[in-house]
């Protein structure tokens, strides 16, 4: 009988609800909140269960520092295999000899690569931050501005042009040319078209210069093959894995050549990062070996034809999308073009308001300051993981314009509100 009672109580009873109602409270609403908007922000996804239960594992309670065979802790044998594994299947899905899945975020990784292959106060190229970097490529407070020297290729500004708010190829050449960086970086947080790596590479072998990608956002769409692969073009590749890959929080680095690969591991580890988050590689693996089924490429082919919905139907309405549409997860809307007033700061809160979450953003030469902004940036990779398709795309576009042009109207929000729970419902999170 009191087996029968402890069996019970701990079917019913969550751990942490019982430990800590307080937590509980507060991820409970969280997971309310996740599942009754509409996620919109282009760096997230709504991760797998299977995911989530290997990173809510006990290797959270394991030291590991070092690699697999080399650790600096007794009782790794399950963590060389979950981190082997978790190598073997990214070099599998991404097609690259050497991967470390051990950076605890895309900036790690990206300041690894730093470390590993420049030495303090050389120069690198990237895009003029404003216009779609991130700040691990050469922000003036950022470790990547602070200890090395960037210096910046424009995108095209030639309104007349096929090309404008593109990148300008021949204008990153050039610059590349002038400055002969140690480094020429690619890959952008707010940029909505294919990027040429073929032609990146050109220019670093021009200029005796390593290429490397930061494919944090589009990695899924890489992994799935609705974007071109940076490999064989650059040198070293890095990434999140949370964003379109829909894994957990973590950063990656993936390179074929291996002197870069010996370079790299040494300045993850012990350069940059102490004990690795087991867990977390855990749940790479997990995330690694999702993508590697079939499934995932219609996903991200899905991906990318959502967004090319939603970005009809805004141009339809009247909005302005920089560089007139997107080939990825995601656009850049211009609110000025349809009214001089809206910012990116009005525009993030008056859908909050009704269910759908976005970010502000800067556009390129933004008149506004980066905390009010001209722009939004949306995304499309959490809403298809809940299995929006183009109809449904449709109506997240007519809700925007809803809340948009009634300029914040309470009662607008909240009627688009009840109609963004009704449509989260019909498409519940995976559980
Ligand atoms: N903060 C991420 C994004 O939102 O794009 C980049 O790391």
């Amino acid at each position: 009988m009191a087996a029968e009672a402890q069996t019970l109580s701990h079917e019913t009873v969550h751990p942490l609800q019982a430990g800590d109602p307080d937590v509980w409270q507060i991820i409970s609403a969280e997971q309310q909140r996740q599942e009754h908007t509409l996620e919109l922000i282009a760096s997230e996804n709504h991760t797998s269960p299977a995911v989530m239960e290997a990173v809510g594992s006990c290797l959270t309670n394991k030291y590991a520092e070092g690699y697999p065979g080399a650790r600096y802790y007794g009782g790794c044998q399950y963590h060389d295999q979950v981190e082997n594994l978790a190598r073997n299947r990214a070099k599998q899905l991404f097609g690259c000899e050497y991967v470390n899945v051990q950076p605890h975020s895309g900036a790690q990784a990206n300041a690894a690569v730093f470390f590993a292959l420049m030495q303090p106060g050389d120069t690198f190229a990237s895009l003029v931050l404003s216009d779609g970097g991130h700040l691990s490529h050469g922000m003036k407070i950022n470790f990547s501005g602070k200890y090395f020297k960037p210096v910046h290729y424009p995108l095209n500004y030639d309104l007349e042009s096929d090309g404008y708010e593109q990148i300008d190829y021949d204008a990153m050449r050039k610059v590349c040319l002038e400055a002969q960086p140690k480094m020429i970086l690619c890959g952008y947080s707010a940029y909505p078209r294919i990027i040429d790596f073929k032609k990146f590479r050109e220019v670093a072998d021009e200029c005796g210069a390593l290429l490397m990608a930061d494919i944090a956002h589009i990695a899924g769409l890489v992994a799935g093959g609705a974007h071109p692969s940076p490999f064989p073009h650059a040198h070293v590749v890095t990434t999140t894995t949370h964003k379109t890959l829909r894994g957990p929080r973590g950063g990656m680095i993936m390179t074929n050549d291996e002197e870069i690969a010996k370079k790299i591991d040494r300045s993850v580890f012990p350069g940059m990062q102490g004990g690795p988050l087991m867990h977390v590689i855990a749940g790479k693996a997990v995330c690694y070996g999702e993508a590697l089924k079939d499934d995932f490429k219609q996903y991200a082919k899905q991906v990318v034809a959502n967004a090319q919905t939603l970005a009809k139907t805004l141009i339809e309405s009247g909005y302005r999308l920089t560089s007139g549409g997107t080939d990825n997860h995601l656009m850049l809307v211009d609110l000025s073009a349809k009214d001089a007033d809206l910012t990116g700061a009005d525009a993030e809160q008056w859908l909050e308001a009704a269910g759908i979450v976005t970010n502000k953003n800067g556009i390129p030469n933004d008149p506004r300051p980066p905390k009010i902004t001209s722009g939004l940036r949306l995304g499309a990779a959490a809403l298809t993981t809940r299995g929006f398709k183009e109809t449904e795309m449709v109506q997240v576009g007519e809700f925007i314009d809803r809340v948009l042009s009634s300029k914040g109207d309470a009662e607008t929000a909240k009627r688009v509100r009840s109609d963004v729970v009704d449509l989260c419902k019909e498409f519940p999170l995976p559980h």
